[in-house]
């Protein structure tokens, strides 16, 4: 007898955690820079940055700090109001995300490059959803997959782009919209439980690879969680759900767990 298994036409992925370490190798080190060049004393220790990675968004995460943790925050001369204040400091972390991903500073994690390359082998269509500032989706994909890796994905959904960032499911829901695509056809992956939340929440069946920040979250609505995409070299781990006892993520089982 004839399964009704829906066929798998897109892969949606996050950008921060999920193809590279973002947090940890650019976005952090940025903020702290850009303090540093605004003549502010903050630092973002790992333990801190943790904790501020609950919001979603550079420009809001400086927001929550300083309404938390900067009471006596007094707004710099030759700024008329706070949000002015942020979009400016802000500016300059994106100038440096970029510096460190043009110096090779954001490497992709295990098996992206490999995943990306059977997908398109395989007329898998790819796109993007993430909270970051699209010029540094930018600049992490051409450092690190060349000049033409833009146009691999038919759309890239960041930042700004939509009103109200993950957890809402805001930004997901743009990317399904852009392929044209139900929800059915199309597979997840994310590395955060506000990302989770986002893309499940439009009924993308999601999988989650996980990261230092992110492995204590809660991950019961993935459909697999597992360390990392893996290699044939070098297998993931699987945290939860069924892997179909695949060592790898590859197209095969992105369709078995479709199905
Ligand atoms: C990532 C974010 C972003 C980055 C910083 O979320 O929340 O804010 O941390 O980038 P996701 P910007 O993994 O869900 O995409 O400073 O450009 O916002």
């Amino acid at each position: 007898m004839a399964s009704s298994t829906a066929q798998l036409k897109a892969l949606i992925f996050d950008v921060d955690g999920t193809l590279a370490e973002t947090e940890r190798d650019g976005h952090r080190p940025a903020f702290n820079q850009a303090f540093v060049d605004a003549g502010l004393d903050w630092q973002w220790s790992e333990a801190l940055y943790g904790d501020l990675l609950e919001i979603s968004g550079g420009k809001e995460r400086i927001l929550a700090y300083i309404q938390q943790s900067q009471p006596n925050f007094v707004l710099p001369s030759g700024f008329s109001n706070l949000t002015e204040f942020i979009k400016h400091l802000h500016a300059t972390k994106t100038t440096y995300y970029k510096q460190y991903a043009a110096a090779g500073k954001i490497p992709l994690r295990p098996g992206v490059k490999r995943l990306l390359a059977e997908a398109r082998a395989k007329g898998v269509r790819l796109a993007i959803a993430t909270t970051t500032t699209p010029a540094n989706v930018q600049a992490l994909l051409e450092n690190t997959l060349g000049a033409d890796s833009l146009s691999w994905f038919d759309v890239i959904a960041a930042g700004d782009m939509v009103p109200k960032k993950k957890p809402a499911p805001d930004i997901f829901e743009y990317a399904l919209a852009h392929l044209k695509l139900p929800p059915e056809n199309c597979l997840g992956f994310e590395d955060t439980n506000n990302g989770l939340l986002s893309a499940t929440q439009t009924g993308l069946k999601t999988i989650v690879t996980v990261n230092d920040y992110t492995r204590q979250q809660d991950f019961a609505k993935a459909t697999l969680v597992i360390s990392d995409f893996g290699e044939p070299n070098q297998p993931f781990q699987v945290i939860a759900g069924n892997a179909h006892g695949a060592r790898y993520f590859d197209i095969a089982l992105a369709e078995a767990l479709l199905a």
